[in-house]
């Protein structure tokens, strides 16, 4: 197999989660009263929805990703989470904000090691810094908020590439 020497070919990505707060309804009809909102993590193409909203958009990185892993908080029950087809997502409810860590393996062809990222696991929408108000509004308060988003934008490089990888990622 071929390396092409001194080319570096980028995937743009966006990684990160929605949440929402749980209405009375929703809490009673879980085992797990304690949970107080629904989120979703998930690992997206930065590329292919330019014009929709941004966790609304396609998902199309399965040409180079194989698995994305995201591991939990330890208090969830098994927190490694393997997701081995788009969407590279994963929806739970829970009551707390954590650092999830996010493995991204990509095609054997790509001969490439995995790759990984952290994100803190957004619930409580954002407030202003010096504002007054307090860091953790009530939930009614956040609930009136609306969905609380939290999303980064990265670019996944791949440095001297295999030329048959270079050639299913340019094909794209
Ligand atoms: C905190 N360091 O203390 C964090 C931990 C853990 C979040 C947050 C649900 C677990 C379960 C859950 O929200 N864990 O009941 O399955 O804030």
């Amino acid at each position: 197999r071929v390396r092409v020497r001194g080319l570096n070919i980028f995937r743009p990505i966006i990684y990160g989660n929605t949440a929402v707060v749980l209405n009375q309804k929703e809490r009673e009809a879980l085992t797990t009263p304690d949970h107080t909102h629904r989120w979703t993590v998930a690992v997206r193409s930065a590329a292919s929805a330019p014009d929709s909203e941004i966790v609304g958009g396609a998902d199309d990185l399965s040409y180079f990703i194989k698995r994305v892993t995201f591991k939990l908080h330890d208090t969830y029950a098994n927190p490694t989470r393997n997701i081995d087809k788009p969407p590279f997502e994963v929806s739970e409810t829970g009551w707390g904000e954590f650092e999830v860590q996010i493995r991204i393996t990509f095609i054997p062809e790509s001969g490439e090691k995995a790759y990984t990222l952290y994100h803190h696991l957004k619930l409580h929408p954002w407030t202003v810094v010096g504002s007054g108000e307090p860091e953790q509004p009530p939930l009614e308060t956040a609930a009136k908020m609306g969905p609380v988003h939290s999303w980064q934008y990265d670019e996944i490089v791949f440095h001297d590439p295999f030329q048959s990888f270079l050639n299913t990622l340019v094909a794209h």
